[in-house]
């Protein structure tokens, strides 16, 4: 059979770095779904967009030297993947998390490109961080490592160039440390990062964002695929963070049921429905283990070393980290009578997940359409920073409202639109796609 463009393409960036499993296996999906979409389309070869797009702009690496409370010195790497600018300044997060690696960021820098494309906002793609680990380290440690980590970022991006924001490890705590240091070393008020404290630049909503916005994303799907609502649905919800605490939340506004939590060591299950003032009281105030929770909650179970996928629900919200729904698990949550899966994590599904999942029947929705709030509000508080304007809360979340489910609109029209159904996986990767491809081509070869 002929080798077609997409698949020479990923052979290609296959052959020049084989260990970048992550990254290799973000562009697979993606190159994968817009296949369809390329014979109709010659310019996008003629072009060599795609070849092109899998690299990135340029890619930074940098050592970020601390002094902790012992007064020893601490050497942690710093990276910065701007992948794409075609449609608006570098964007995207910073992750701080022992498990970060170069082939992490740039899959996530790679997905941030048409994430962010789908928001219909002025935003290039990028992702960078740090395998610094924030758990245990006291404020002061964080700060000297955030104050040292933007000393070298700084050269690298500003408001009209690059504009980083908050990941796994990084919330509003680090980004004030490392806005107060791009602040005193240009002598510039910017808004070069968002996620930033509402006394200076940062929007409402904002830290909401990504858990409300997967919720306007996944009952946008459930009304229009399904004809069906939150109403009286058990919803499982991995993590415990910012995501994760953000989607319980609004879970419960529109009448879903949640009995499930977890971090990295094991999860809870409370037959009362998780008490969200609790958990925001360990996790955001005292930054304690989800293992609290079951001490501190009478009738609550830890589960240690186990993943919140084997028990029982009607839809999955995986919100923690890349890989998390292995093909075991998405076979148990199947077997259990899952009907819908939508990613607030970036990546959390395997490939076989995913393919376990759309062979069912069960509806799935790709994280960089169905997590996209978080970034498409950080567009927002970029054009308020612009204008030197907040807005109210209502005005942002209603923005926000309106973007999700533009980008199931969107999706399941560019699907359609190459005869593939009401694909949202495929169509998301489309739509975004699109977009980005043709903003290259009218800017001529860079
Ligand atoms: P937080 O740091 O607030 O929370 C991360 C949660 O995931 C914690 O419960 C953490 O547990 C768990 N976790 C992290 N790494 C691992 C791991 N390797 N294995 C198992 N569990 C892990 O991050 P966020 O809530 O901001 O981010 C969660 C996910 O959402 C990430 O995939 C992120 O890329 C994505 N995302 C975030 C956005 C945002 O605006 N913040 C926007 C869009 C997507 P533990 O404490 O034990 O590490
Ligand atoms: O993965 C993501 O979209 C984020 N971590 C948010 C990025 C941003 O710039 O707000």
């Amino acid at each position: 059979m002929k080798t077609t463009y997409a698949q020479k393409v990923y052979a290609d960036a296959e052959a020049r770095a084989p260990w970048e499993k992550e990254f290799l296996q973000a562009v697979r999906e993606v190159l994968t779904s817009i296949e369809p979409a390329l014979p109709d389309n010659p310019q996008y070869e003629a072009n060599a967009i795609l070849e092109r797009l899998v690299e990135p702009d340029r890619q930074i690496k940098f050592r970020v030297a601390w002094v902790d409370d012992a007064g020893r010195t601490q050497v942690n790497r710093g990276y910065r993947f701007e992948f794409n600018n075609a449609i608006g300044p570098y964007k995207g997060g910073l992750r701080f998390h022992s498990s970060v690696t170069a082939s992490i960021l740039k899959f996530l820098g790679f997905e941030q490109v048409f994430k962010n494309s789908l928001t219909g906002l002025w935003m290039g793609g990028g992702k960078g961080g740090s395998d610094f680990d924030t758990h245990g380290k006291s404020d002061g440690e964080v700060m000297r490592f955030c104050q040292a980590f933007m000393t070298e970022l700084y050269r690298h991006i500003g408001p009209d160039t690059d504009v980083p924001a908050g990941d796994i490890g990084v919330g509003g705590r680090e980004v004030g440390y490392m806005y107060g240091q791009y602040k005193r070393i240009r002598n510039e008020f910017t808004g070069v990062l968002t996620g930033k404290g509402l006394a200076f630049g940062g929007s409402l909503a904002r830290t909401e964002a990504t858990g409300y916005g997967l919720l306007y994303y996944t009952d946008e799907v459930l009304k229009t695929m399904m004809n069906d609502s939150f109403d009286g649905k058990t919803v499982s919800i991995s993590g415990s963070g910012n995501v994760s605490i953000f989607a319980a939340e609004k879970t419960m506004e529109l009448g879903g049921r949640v009995h499930v939590l977890s971090d990295s060591s094991g999860y809870v299950y409370d037959p009362e429905g998780i008490d969200l003032d609790l958990i925001k009281e360990i996790k955001l105030v005292r930054r304690g283990r989800i293992s609290d929770y079951a001490k501190e909650r009478k009738g609550a179970e830890y589960v240690e070393g186990k993943k919140v996928w084997e028990r029982p629900c009607d839809i999955a919200l995986p919100c923690a980290t890349q890989n998390e729904i292995e093909e075991a698990d998405a076979k148990e949550l199947i077997k259990n009578g899952v009907k819908l899966v939508t990613e607030g994590a970036n990546m959390p599904s395997t490939p076989e997940a995913i393919e376990a999942f759309r062979s069912s029947g069960v509806v799935f929705g790709p994280g960089k359409a169905s997590n996209a709030g978080g970034v498409a509000v950080s567009g927002l508080e970029m054009s308020q920073d612009s204008q030197r304007l907040a807005w109210t809360f209502e005005e942002v979340d209603t923005r926000l409202q309106g973007i999700m489910k533009k980008i199931v609109a969107d999706s399941l029209a560019a699907s359609n639109r190459y005869g593939m159904g009401n694909d949202l996986l495929n169509g998301a990767n489309i739509a975004g796609f699109e977009r980005v491809a043709n903003a290259m081509i009218d800017q001529g070869v860079y």
